[in-house]
């Protein structure tokens, strides 16, 4: 044996992720996929990389030094058992299988949890930031056993982006078994939440306030020199600009306005809806995605009353300020809600999340990187048992310097007739969170007017009920 770590899946995130892994000080790298002719080229392609081909999962096996380490990038889901499978089968214990696919968190708990009863370890990691990536460094969330990370660890910053601020690699041990795909998963569902606030602040500055496309380009190349810096600013600054070759139109222009999805955000709200923890902002996003994508459901409403006209507004320049307020705070809320579904998930299952290393690992490498990742670190570093991120000095701040822009932009978004459930329900979730009471009062009096489901009072302790249909007299049912 030769090689210190295999690929197994070379398609083009394997390809990539082996020739990174290639390109590093120390490495040797076994590479095998199902179809030889994917390795072959591969080889062929990058005789630089020193690659050892094999051409069966045995030949592979044998290539590796022990403890074997391999990485799988195939296929979520079926195609990923499949290679476990036949690993497990050609592995010793001792032997790590890393699958740096986009799993689902639950099949990375189950998958863990059969590999270590056969004496094998199994790490579940997230990579991020797509085929550039994988090739010149992605961000990396692995889960797993902390004895696999003294192995995995090494290999993985070799081959990890490194932050610019202070040039750590962006990988962390996140946790143990599904935690490292867990923390993917929000990272994409963050990275929904995130671009449904850009194409609302596009929305409004277009629709709202008329500017032409080139123009809000160069306000959010503005925008990317501020505390908005960010990969998704810059690059939607990029995609403005550009003009279509074919029409000469602005090219946002002549694509079809239908969002498509892979399932991330849709995952990451449905884990939150089972821990019971309100990521709003997130959720809108996803169902945005889905409203766009319903022509039919679209057309049937085209007709549907609205204001008459655009609104005039008095001052541009203080509107396309009171947007991008809007839009900061808002992702606050989302970056806030993402952190508050990773904090539920570490207790439920168990995981010790380091919530100020998560966002550092996201400072570079994948798509949510931005500046602002770094004043989460510092806000969870200052304090970790932070229960909700807004809260923190730094961004209660900031929120509470936006929020007068904020209301305005909503308001002004409804009285235009532009939708924006991002906004609106970000502001509406910082109400409820400052609200010194909710009208849950009046929801816990319903539910036992109907359904005899009980409620407690402010002034002292215990359960009650009222005989709503009889005298309405209060008796005590429980502590
Ligand atoms: P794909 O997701 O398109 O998968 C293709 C690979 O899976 C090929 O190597 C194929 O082998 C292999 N495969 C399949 Br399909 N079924 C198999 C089976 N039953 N047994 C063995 N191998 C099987 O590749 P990708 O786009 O490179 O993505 C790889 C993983 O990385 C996925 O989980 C993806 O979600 C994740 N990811 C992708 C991106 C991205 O930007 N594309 C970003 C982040 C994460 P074959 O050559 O023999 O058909």
């Amino acid at each position: 044996p030769s090689a210190n770590v295999g690929v197994v899946g070379l398609a083009v995130m394997g390809a990539n992720l082996a020739r990174n892994l290639a390109s590093r000080e120390g490495n040797r790298v076994a590479v095998y996929n199902r179809s030889p002719e994917r390795t072959r080229t591969l080889v062929s392609a990058h005789p630089e990389a020193g690659f050892v081909a094999t051409e069966s999962v045995a030949d592979f096996a044998a290539a590796l030094t022990r403890p074997r380490t391999a990485i799988i990038m195939v296929q979520a889901g079926k195609a990923t058992d499949a290679v476990i499978s036949e690993l497990a089968d050609a592995f010793e214990p001792g032997d790590i299988i890393i699958d740096g696919g986009n799993a689902q968190y639950t099949d990375t708990i189950r998958r863990e949890l059969e590999l270590r009863q056969r004496g094998l370890h199994f790490v579940g990691a997230g990579i991020s930031g797509g085929e550039e990536g994988a090739l010149n460094g992605p961000s990396i969330m692995p889960g797993g056993s902390a004895e696999s990370y003294e192995t995995v660890g090494p290999i993985f910053r070799s081959i990890a982006a490194r932050a610019e601020e202070d040039g750590e690699p962006c990988v962390t041990h996140v946790g143990t078994d599904g935690a490292g795909h867990f923390v993917k998963m929000v990272h994409n569902g963050i990275e929904y939440a995130d671009m449904q606030l850009i194409a609302e602040a596009f929305d409004l500055l277009r629709r709202g306030a008329g500017f032409e496309p080139a123009e809000i380009a160069e306000i959010f190349a503005e925008w990317n020199t501020g505390e908005l810096e960010s990969y998704l600013i810059e690059i939607t600054a990029e995609v403005l600009r550009q003009v279509d070759a074919r029409t000469g139109r602005p090219f946002v222009d002549v694509v079809l306005d239908q969002a498509g999805q892979k399932g991330t955000g849709t995952w990451t709200v449905q884990a939150a809806l089972s821990l019971g923890t309100p990521i709003s902002g997130i959720a809108e996003a996803v169902f945005a995605r889905g409203l766009s994508s319903h022509p039919e459901q679209r057309l049937a409403g085209a007709h549907l009353e609205g204001p008459g006209s655009p609104i005039a507004l008095e001052d541009r320049d203080a509107f396309v300020e009171d947007v991008r307020q809007a839009l900061y705070a808002s992702k606050i809320i989302a970056y806030s809600q993402g952190f508050d579904v990773i904090r539920t998930a570490a207790s439920q299952y168990g995981w010790h999340i380091d919530s100020g290393a998560v966002a550092k690992i996201w400072r570079a490498g994948c798509i949510i990187r931005a500046r602002f990742l770094g004043r989460i670190a510092e806000a969870y570093q200052a304090d970790p048992s932070l229960v909700s991120l807004v809260t923190a000095p730094f961004f209660s701040e900031a929120a509470g310097r936006a929020q007068q822009a904020w209301r305005r932009v909503v308001s002004t978004a409804a009285l235009s007739g532009v939708p924006a459930p991002g906004f609106s329900s970000s502001l509406a979730y910082y109400d409820a969170l400052r609200a010194p009471r909710l009208p849950a009062s009046l929801i816990q009096a319903q539910r036992d007017f109907f359904g005899a489901h009980t409620y407690r009072r402010i002034d002292g302790p215990g359960v009650f009920h009222t005989e709503w249909s009889g005298d309405r007299s209060e008796t005590q049912t429980g502590e």
